[in-house]
C-alpha cells in the first residue's frame, strides 16, 4: 500500500474527510505528497472567531465537572483510535511509530489529568484584617484560547492546552503547523464525534484554522482571542508575544530550547550514555527538549566521548513506520540545510565532527552528528532543530553550570551524577536556570504531571500539569463584608 493510500485509510478510520485545497501536505518518510488541505480565508477566520466567542459565553456557564465529562469521553475516543492516530502522526511528522504512540498516550494522559482537575479548580480563602469580613479567590473561565502548535508534536502539545482550556471553561481555536494539518483535522474530527453526542456542547467550542504564519498573526492580533498559547521558535514567539502584549492579551509561550546535560566523573556512565542518546538522537533532535550540548568531566571525557560516538554511529536511522528504526527523517530539506550550515560553522571553528551525513534514499535522513568543540561558541549557542550534539570538557561543576546557563534559551537541563552534593547543587537556586532540571535522566521525555516550559527566550510559559491550569483562567479576589460596619483597610478613616 502506498503511503497516500495508507493516509486515506487511516483518515477514514478516524472519521475524517478532508476536502482538497491550496496547501499541499507531504510526508517526510519519502517526501511524497499525501494530500492537500484548504487554508482559511479572512472571512472564514472572522466567522470562526465569532463562533468561538459565542461558544465560550455558553461553555463557561456549565459546571466544570460537566466540562470534565466531555474531556473524559474525548480521552476514551483517543484510546479507541490510538493506533490509527499514532500512524498518522508518524506519517505526517516522521517520528518513529513508538514515539507516535507515545504522543497519543500523552494526549490520553492529559485528558485524565484534566478530568480530575475539573473538580479541583480551587481558590483560596484568605484571612481578612477587618472584623466581619472574609476574602476569597475564585478562578473564572478566561475566554477563547488560541493554540498554535508545532510540527514536531503535532497533537500532544495541542492536547495539553485543549484539555486544560476546555475544563477551565474556554473555547479553543487551533492553528496547527502548516506542515502537519492532517493530524489536526483528524483530531478535530474525533472531538467533533464526541461533541455531537454531548448535549451541552455549544457550536464552535473547538475549531481548526489552517494557514501559514500570516494566519497565526491575524489570530494573535484579534481581540476576541483572550489567551494565546504558542509553541514554536523563539522568533515566532517574540512576534506573537509582542503583538499580544500590545493589546494586553494573555500568553503562554513555549519556544526554543538549547538544552544541556552534565556528565560528572561520579556518574553511572552506562546509564548516562543511554540517557544522552535518547535525548540527543530521539525524534532526530527535533524536540524542543532535545539535548544539544553535553558537558563531560575531564576525568571521564575520553572514554565517554568514544562510547557516545560509537553508539550514535550505530543508531538505526530509517523508515519510522519500521519498528527497527530508532530515528526517522528530518521534517524537510530546510531542516537538513540548517543542520549542514551549523556543522560547517563548527568545522570552521576547528571542531571535530563525527556523523551528520545524509542517507542516500528518498526523504531527508541524516545520521546523528557528535561534534567535539574547542570552545563554547558559534552554532552551539543556538538551537538547530536536528540531531547535533556538541561536546565540551569541564573540570569544575560550577563552570559547567555557568556555561550551561549562558545561552538564550532556558527550557531543559540535566545532570548525571551519583553524588548527592552535585545533584542538589544543580537543582538549587544557583544551579540550572531552566524550567526543567533533571537528575540521572535526559533532557527530553517529560511526563504530563509536571508543569512544562522554560525561562528566558523559551518564553516563560507553563503548560500541562501541576498548576499550569491557572494560566487558562482569570483570578478574581473577593472581599465580603457580613457585618453592619464599614471599616476600611489599613485603618484609613473616611467618616461621612
Ligand atoms: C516539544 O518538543 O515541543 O518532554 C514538547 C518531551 C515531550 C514534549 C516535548 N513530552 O520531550
Amino acid at each position: 500500500m502506498s503511503i497516500r493510500m495508507d493516509v486515506d485509510f487511516v483518515l477514514g478510520q478516524l472519521g475524517c474527510t478532508v476536502s482538497s485545497g491550496d496547501l499541499p501536505v507531504h510526508t517526510p518518510i519519502d517526501g511524497s505528497q499525501i494530500g492537500s488541505v484548504k487554508t482559511a480565508s479572512p472571512a472564514e477566520i472572522d466567522a470562526a472567531l465569532n463562533r468561538a466567542l459565542n461558544a465560550f459565553l455558553a461553555w463557561r456557564t456549565l459546571p466544570a465537572p460537566r466540562r470534565g465529562e466531555l474531556v473524559r469521553r474525548f480521552g476514551n475516543a483517543l484510546r479507541d483510535h490510538k493506533a490509527d492516530l499514532a500512524r498518522l502522526v508518524t506519517i505526517e511528522c516522521g517520528k518513529p511509530i513508538s514515539e507516535g504512540e507515545g504522543e497519543v498516550q500523552e494526549m490520553i494522559d492529559i485528558c485524565d489529568f484534566a478530568v480530575g482537575l475539573s473538580r479541583q479548580l480551587h481558590g483560596l480563602t484568605i484571612a481578612s484584617e477587618r472584623p466581619g469580613h472574609r476574602m476569597m479567590e475564585q478562578w473564572h473561565s478566561l475566554g477563547p484560547t488560541l493554540i498554535i502548535s508545532a510540527f514536531n508534536f503535532p497533537v500532544a502539545v495541542w492536547a495539553w492546552n485543549a484539555a486544560l482550556a476546555l475544563v477551565c471553561g474556554n473555547s479553543i481555536v487551533w492553528k496547527p503547523s502548516e506542515k502537519t494539518p492532517l493530524t489536526a483535522l483528524a483530531v478535530q474530527a474525533l472531538l467533533d464525534k464526541v461533541l455531537a453526542d454531548f448535549e451541552d456542547a455549544p457550536d464552535g467550542l473547538s475549531q481548526v484554522i489552517i494557514g501559514a504564519r500570516d494566519t497565526g498573526a491575524a489570530l494573535v492580533a484579534d481581540s476576541r482571542i483572550k489567551l494565546i498559547s504558542a509553541t514554536g521558535s523563539t522568533e515566532m514567539g517574540r512576534a506573537a508575544g509582542q503583538a499580544a502584549a500590545a493589546r494586553f492579551a494573555r500568553t503562554i509561550l513555549e519556544l526554543g530550547g538549547n538544552n544541556a546535560a552534565i556528565v560528572s566523573n561520579k556518574a553511572d556512565l552506562d546509564l548516562a550514555l543511554r540517557g544522552v542518546l535518547f535525548s540527543a538522537v530521539g525524534t532526530s533532535g527535533q524536540r524542543c527538549t532535545s539535548l544539544r550540548r553535553l558537558f563531560v568531566h575531564d576525568a571521564v571525557y575520553d572514554d565517554f566521548a568514544a562510547k557516545l560516538k560509537a553508539a550514535a554511529a550505530s543508531i538505526p536511522v530509517g523508515d519510522p513506520l519500521d519498528t527497527a528504526h530508532l530515528a526517522g527523517p528530518l521534517i524537510d530539506e530546510n531542516a537538513f540545510e540548517r543542520m549542514q550550515s551549523a556543522l560547517a560553522e563548527a568545522n570552521e571553528m576547528g571542531a571535530r565532527i563525527y556523523g551528520g551525513e545524509r542517507l542516500d534514499r528518498p526523504g531527508v535522513y541524516a545520521r546523528p552528528a557528535i561534534v567535539e568543540m574547542e570552545s563554547h561558541a558559534g552554532p552551539a549557542l543556538r538551537e538547530t532543530f536536528a540531531p547535533i550534539l556538541y561536546l565540551f570538557r569541564y573540570s569544575e561543576l560550577n563552570d559547567a553550570i555557568a556555561l550551561q546557563n549562558s545561552v538564550g534559551a532556558g527550557l531543559s537541563s540535566s545532570i548525571f551524577s551519583l553524588d548527592m552534593r552535585e545533584c542538589e547543587m544543580f537543582l538549587s537556586a544557583s544551579g540550572s536556570d531552566c524550567g526543567i532540571a533533571n537528575v540521572n535522566i535526559g533532557t527530553s521525555g517529560a511526563e504530563i504531571g509536571g508543569a512544562f516550559g522554560g525561562e528566558k527566550e523559551t518564553g516563560g510559559g507553563r503548560e500541562s500539569g501541576s498548576d499550569a491550569w491557572k494560566g487558562y483562567m482569570r483570578r478574581a479576589t473577593n472581599t465580603i463584608n457580613y457585618s453592619n460596619a464599614l471599616p476600611l483597610a489599613q485603618g484609613v478613616r473616611f467618616d461621612v
